[in-house]
């Protein structure tokens, strides 16, 4: 397959939950034909990049979404799509990481309390280790209070929260300020991302940065690193 049809393969993939060729997928006539795993590995050894990929699955995702929002969805189609991008994400993880670079510094990453959505968060933790950050991944559905121990127990310089729904963002201000009366804000740059947040968000509780993707919070983490 090149590379082009390849991509649009693993998309319809994503959408279809079909984590690898034995899912009949959301059709179900797909039993047999390469899922996402047979596909990114096909991808792989075609030398397609990371960011590529790592595009597709999301915008698959963003696919996923709409689906849901319509109804045609239910959440377990959702789980579906989720569970293919996470086994990607598995696959891609040693080829996004290269163990001779130098630690840039320590990173914890968490999904705030009450949300379980860690795809972005997932992925945003493997590249940063890739691009060298020591990474601290809390998972998913973490209180303020465990974000902040972790951050004194690992002297952490930098915390990454993300949160994809309306009702949890505001965690993220709970973390904030608790860093705040714990003495912790000025020496961590804190990052948040996650599809309800944006600059203006970032700017009202107090977060060093806003961050789109993954891609950009390498960028920005260049920009503010001493
Ligand atoms: C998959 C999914 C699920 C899965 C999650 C599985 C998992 N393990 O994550 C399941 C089925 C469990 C789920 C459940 C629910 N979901 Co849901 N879900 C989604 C969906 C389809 C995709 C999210 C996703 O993975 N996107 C792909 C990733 C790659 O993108 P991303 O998360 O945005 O991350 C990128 C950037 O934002 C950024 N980023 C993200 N975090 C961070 C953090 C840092 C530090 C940085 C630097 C960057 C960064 O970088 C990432 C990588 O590039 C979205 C729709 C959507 N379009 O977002 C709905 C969506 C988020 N869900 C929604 C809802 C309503 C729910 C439920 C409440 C449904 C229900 N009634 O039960 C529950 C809530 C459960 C809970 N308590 O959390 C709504 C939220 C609406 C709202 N306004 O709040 C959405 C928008 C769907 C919709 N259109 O209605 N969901």
């Amino acid at each position: 397959m090149v590379a082009d049809e390849l991509i649009r393969e693993i998309k319809t993939n994503v959408v279809m939950g079909r984590v690898d060729s034995s899912d009949e997928g959301y059709d179900g006539k797909m039993e047999g034909k390469p899922g996402v795993s047979e596909l990114v590995r096909d991808a792989i050894k075609q030398d397609i990049s990371g960011k590529r990929l790592i595009d597709a699955l999301s915008e698959a995702m963003v696919t996923v979404g709409e689906k849901y929002d319509s109804g045609e969805y239910l959440i377990p189609d959702m789980l579906a799509g989720a569970e293919s991008v996470g086994t990607a994400m598995d696959i891609l993880e040693p080829h996004l990481i290269h163990s001779d670079v130098k630690s840039k510094g320590t990173f914890v990453i968490a999904t705030v309390e009450g949300d379980l959505h860690d795809i972005g968060k997932n992925i945003v933790a493997t590249l940063l280790k890739g691009a060298g950050y020591n990474v601290k991944d809390l998972g998913a559905g973490i209180s303020a209070e465990k974000i902040v121990e972790a951050v004194k127990e690992y002297n952490a310089e930098f915390v990454g929260l993300s949160a994809l729904l309306t009702t949890t963002m505001i965690k993220m201000a709970s973390v904030i300020e608790l860093m705040e009366s714990e003495g912790l804000r000025s020496k961590v740059k804190v990052l948040i991302g996650g599809a309800p947040t944006s600059p203006d968000f970032a700017k009202k509780i107090g977060a060093d940065a806003h961050c789109r993707d993954a891609f950009e919070a390498i960028d920005i983490l260049r920009d503010i690193t001493p």
